[in-house]
């Protein structure tokens, strides 16, 4: 307990120094007991210095655990139960596991994923820097509606990181965050349901922040919020942002999905685009006509047929020589 005390009491006085004595009477223990607080909170990554003068926190840490993303939360329930581990194989594996008997918003985030997954069994590449957490929903809507949380986690996100850093967040169907041309996140949802209702969902985020982009084929088109600012961002304040937003977001998610379903669409980087669809049965061109309010893509088709497509990949291609512009 006194841990978090002494955390708390280094974090508001940031930069500045405060005697061990003064910490030790303050919070009625020893001073080696203040001594070992201290190193136990270094162990974890915060940077705290030693002198003559005392202890003080150099610098606000970069690091996503408990403790900082509950600091300041405003939700009811996303983010109240949150698990975090420096590396695990995919939150998203995690979180299915415990998800059955979990509370209603328990997350699972991770500093790295081994085994990153994104849709179709591709791999989410997920090193240090990232953010990288899934959140486990238990809406009460049939299994037909799980789409919405999708699109609910989409617009969470984008929110967030327009909020946050003023960034202009596009969607590209079913589930990219663009800025400008490029992925600067990516969401995986997987659910758990009976014939009628839904047991959970999985809303997995995977969001570039503090890493360099470089480190991925260029293919892919992919940026990070570090390379888009020209700084690193306080991860810890990233995902409780994202948290919050999606409360707000799956409060619309059980009653008329108007609101999230409208931003949605207002949002898409890919409505009115040429596009090539890749679906398991084949793939064809056309022109993204419609965002249906079940999440799927109306495409009319160059041979003039209309198309609903509810899963696949969507390549935006450019109107004048029709070459792919983007990757998956
Ligand atoms: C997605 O898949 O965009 C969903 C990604 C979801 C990742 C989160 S992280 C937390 C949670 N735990 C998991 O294991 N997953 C979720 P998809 O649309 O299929 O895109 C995958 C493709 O994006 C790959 O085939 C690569 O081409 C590219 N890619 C891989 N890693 C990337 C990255 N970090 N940034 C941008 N593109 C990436």
């Amino acid at each position: 307990m006194s841990r978090e005390e002494i955390r708390e009491a280094l974090i508001e006085g940031l930069g500045t120094w405060t005697s061990g004595q003064k910490l030790a009477r303050s919070f009625k223990i020893s001073r080696a007991a203040v001594w070992k607080a201290v190193q136990s909170l270094r162990a974890e990554g915060y940077d705290i210095e030693s002198s003559k003068r005392g202890y003080r926190l150099a610098s606000m840490p970069d690091l996503i655990n408990e403790d900082l993303v509950k600091s300041g939360l405003k939700t009811r329930f996303v983010g109240r139960t949150l698990i975090s581990r420096q590396s695990v194989t995919s939150t998203n594996a995690e979180a299915k596991r415990i998800a059955p008997s979990a509370e209603n918003g328990t997350v699972v985030v991770a500093e790295v994923q081994t085994l990153g997954r994104g849709r179709m069994e591709r791999s989410w590449h997920s090193p240090k820097g990232g953010v990288w957490m899934s959140v486990i929903l238990k809406p009460k809507i049939p299994p037909n509606l799980a789409s919405r949380v999708n699109m609910a986690a989409a617009v969470a996100v984008a929110r967030a990181l327009e909020g946050l850093y003023g960034l202009d967040v596009g969607i590209k169907w079913p589930n990219d965050l663009l800025v400008g041309e490029r992925k600067v996140s990516g969401i995986l949802t997987e659910i758990g349901a009976e014939m009628d209702s839904l047991d959970y969902a999985v809303v997995g985020i995977g969001i570039n922040a503090n890493l360099d982009p470089d480190l991925f084929p260029e293919e892919w088109k992919a940026t990070s919020l570090s390379r888009l600012l020209g700084r690193d961002v306080l991860r810890a304040e990233l995902v409780r942002r994202v948290l919050e937003e999606l409360e707000e977001a799956f409060a619309d998610l059980e009653s008329s999905f108007v609101e999230v379903r409208e931003e949605w669409r207002r949002r898409s980087a890919t409505l009115d685009r040429k596009v090539r669809i890749i679906t398991m049965d084949g793939e064809f061109e056309g022109r993204a006509e419609a965002l249906e309010a079940d999440g799927s893509l109306l495409v009319r088709r160059d041979d003039g047929r209309r198309e609903r497509v509810f899963a696949g990949d969507c390549i935006h291609l450019r109107p004048a020589t029709e070459t792919p512009e983007e990757g998956s």
